[in-house]
């Protein structure tokens, strides 16, 4: 038999920011819903919602985490979030899975090892949006920070995978950035890069216990010393801690190190100037995502995408001349570029 769904109705932007202002529990996910929707009078709704609720924003603090795979990002966040909400701290999580635009999987989709944490009336735990490039989920990831920070959460924790360019664009979201590491570095420091360096502010070698404890140690030795010949004295180096994110060990120690950061940057004016830049940097980063979806979602442009991209596939057809000829049918003729 046939049941009917009662459809939920849509809520007027009175409703949405009266309901955010207020963490109404009902509300907010489906404020975030909203920002995340691609469909274009959601966006419009979602952009009147930023601008009401932008004045109620800023207050919070914001932190990036990143590690490899496996390197306890989740039991970190589980542990740090505990004790922060434990202090009286409201806790918003969210994610910016670099994986989710290629296989809709996504971070935090399980929440599994934040039991403790997502059944806390002060944290709020939001996966990542499944569905787009991985600049948009990155958009809407930093989007639905904002909410978060207009219905009152204080602190902001951003996880991401250490894959390649999600770690920037968290970066240029939050005001501090933490990267979590395995134990036993080794001499390869994990291929930790000058480019991810310049990008952290705190690294804690995780798995500080048991049988790994020493390895751990080791690894935080060599972090520092690494980052000395390769940053030089003139940089600020970033703080280097071991903790056990799993037997809870230290971990208010690493939080303590990010917090310290972001006070010292807060009160010499970094702060502030960092969030002009990334002011500038989120609107081009929006023009780009804008941009690309037009250009997808043309009508002419979807009607040749396939074949052209078969085309290129097969060898048939330089890129270049795939590209003209979508530039082409979206309107944006060569003699429009401006001369380079
Ligand atoms: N011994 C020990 N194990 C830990 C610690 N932190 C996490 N683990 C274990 O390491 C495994 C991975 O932990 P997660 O927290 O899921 O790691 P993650 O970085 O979130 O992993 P992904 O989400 O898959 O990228 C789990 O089996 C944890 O129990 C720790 O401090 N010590
Ligand atoms: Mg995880």
């Amino acid at each position: 038999m046939k049941r009917d769904i009662p459809r939920r109705r849509d809520l007027t932007l009175d409703e949405f920011c009266a309901g955010v202002r207020a963490c109404d529990i009902k509300v907010l996910p489906r404020a975030l819903t909203l920002i995340e929707s691609n469909n274009p009078a959601h966006q419009r709704q979602a952009e009147a919602l930023l601008t009401r609720l932008l004045p109620h924003t800023g207050q919070a603090i914001r932190v990036g985490i990143t590690g490899a795979p496996g390197a306890g990002k989740s039991t970190f966040i589980e542990a740090v979030g505990l004790h922060l909400v434990r202090q009286g701290r409201r806790v918003a999580v969210l994610a910016v899975d670099p994986s989710s635009g290629i296989s809709g999987g996504s971070i935090l989709g399980d929440k599994t090892r934040m039991t403790k944490l997502s059944a806390e009336p002060n944290a709020f735990i939001r996966p990542s949006p499944s569905a787009g490039t991985l600049g948009g989920v990155a958009r809407k990831t930093r989007e639905s920070m904002l909410i978060c920070e207009a219905a009152g959460y204080d602190v902001v924790l951003v996880e991401t995978v250490g894959v390649g360019q999600s770690e920037t664009m968290v970066a240029d979201m939050t005001d501090c950035f933490l990267a979590l590491m395995l134990p036993g570095a080794g001499d390869d420091l994990q291929g930790i890069k000058r480019g991810l360096l310049e990008l952290v502010d705190v690294i804690a070698v995780n798995k500080a216990d048991g049988n790994t404890l020493f390895a751990a140690q080791v690894a935080a030795r060599q972090y520092e010393s690494a980052l000395q010949s390769l940053l030089g004295r003139h940089e600020r180096l970033p703080t280097v801690l071991t903790c056990s994110a799993l037997h809870k060990e230290h971990v208010d120690a690493v939080w303590q190190a990010v917090e310290e950061r972001y006070a010292n940057s807060k009160a010499n004016g970094e702060l502030a100037e960092r969030h002009r830049q990334q002011g500038v940097r989120w609107l081009w980063a929006i023009i780009e995502d804008r941009l690309r979806q037009a250009v997808r979602q043309h009508p002419k442009v979807r009607s040749m995408r396939e074949t052209l991209e078969k085309d290129v596939l097969t060898g048939m057809l330089p890129p270049e001349v795939a590209a003209r000829r979508i530039l082409d049918a979206f309107g944006l003729s060569d003699h429009d570029a401006p001369e380079s």
